[in-house]
């Protein structure tokens, strides 16, 4: 019998309107599918590449519990990334491909991974904004089509969420502390707040996926939505630290009953993109490196675990 493809994704779009999720062995159209191994897959990636910034500064954290606090945060950015792997992996892509995507620089992940952590202060700026922009983002993909992302993102949502409180609590110890102190966190601030509204994608007008990942549930806000939420729940916070935000043409709009701001740099945001940032080389070399040195570690697990499984099955035919 001739499947006819109309229907399977009329049906498709009206389970996504009526808010059902999409499984696994549901029918799904393939640019759906498609869609969601490269949204999900950059976005594991970024987790795993999001540990490198960070994992710079474990060994000069400034005291014992700063470090255990750092060191937990990192780890939960692994976890993030095994559990998106595993979501891609349902829609039939192996964790090798995965990996070869990344390394041959066919996947994206966060441009924001692609700046340098100069200073402790900078950990206690990514915890505050960038884990605090990735929430925005991420509370509503709780909500989005495809029910592994969809899971996945709650677990993950709530360690952000500890995430973003931590380095707000890094940046109010800094704020309250010595001048150089106050300096240090304006610094990373400086460096940090425009990359961070970068992460929520180009605008939309110049966004290609966002119309059909709207109409899909993939996406349930647009990135400049995303973006101007960020903005307006972020400025009041900067106002408690007594910092200032590194945008002159920030200001109140009565009448919108948000924050205007000025314009965003989207060279740079698409040069980093594509591969030009201070750190990409450095990021990409650096998982490259670990995915060599780590061949030994996986060739014995699986020499293992095929030594298991032919001692098995020799005592299930004696
Ligand atoms: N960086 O049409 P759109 C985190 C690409 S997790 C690099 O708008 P879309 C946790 C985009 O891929 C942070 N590339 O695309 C953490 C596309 O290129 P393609 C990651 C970007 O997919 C915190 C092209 O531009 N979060 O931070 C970026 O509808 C602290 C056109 O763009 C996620 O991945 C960018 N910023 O919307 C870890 C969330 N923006 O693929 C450690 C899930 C866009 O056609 C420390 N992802 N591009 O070659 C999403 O929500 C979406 O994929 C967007 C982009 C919003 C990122």
């Amino acid at each position: 019998m001739e499947l006819d493809i109309n229907k399977l994704e009329n049906d498709f779009q009206a389970r996504i309107d009526a808010g059902e999720n999409i499984e696994p062995k549901s029918w799904m159209p393939e640019k759906y599918r498609k869609t969601h191994i490269r949204q999900i897959s950059q976005h594991g990636h970024s987790e795993i590449v999001g540990m490198l910034p960070e994992g710079n500064w474990i060994t000069r954290a400034p005291s014992l519990r700063r470090k255990v606090g750092l060191l937990a945060k990192v780890q939960d950015e692994a976890g993030h990334g095994l559990y998106l792997y595993s979501a891609a992996e349902t829609l039939g892509i192996s964790r090798d491909e995965l990996f070869h995507q990344l390394h041959t620089g066919k996947a994206k992940y966060s441009s924001i991974f692609n700046y340098p952590t100069l200073s402790w202060a900078d950990i206690g700026a990514i915890g505050w904004l960038v884990d605090g922009a990735a929430i925005i983002n991420q509370v509503m993909l709780t909500r989005t089509s495809y029910g592994p992302y969809a899971r996945a993102m709650v677990r993950i949502c709530k360690e952000e969420s500890f995430h973003q409180r931590q380095g707000y609590e890094m940046m109010l110890t800094l704020c309250a502390g010595t001048p150089a102190q106050k300096e240090m966190a304006q610094d990373a601030l400086n460096r940090f707040w425009w990359p961070s509204i970068m992460m929520f994608g180009p605008r939309d007008e110049e966004s290609p996926h966002t119309e059909q990942a709207m109409k899909w549930k993939i996406k349930l806000k647009t990135n400049d939505e995303l973006r101007q939420q960020f903005i307006d729940i972020t400025v009041p916070q900067a106002e408690i630290l007594g910092l200032t935000i590194p945008d002159p043409d920030l200001k109140w709009n009565e009448e919108t009953g948000h924050y205007d701001h000025g314009p965003i740099d989207w060279d740079e945001f698409w040069q980093v993109v594509k591969g030009n940032g201070r750190c990409n080389k450095e990021r990409l070399g650096a998982r490259v490196k670990a995915w060599d040195d780590g061949e030994w570690v996986r060739d014995a697990a699986m020499a293992f675990a095929e030594k298991k499984e032919k001692s098995k099955e020799a005592k299930k035919a004696s």
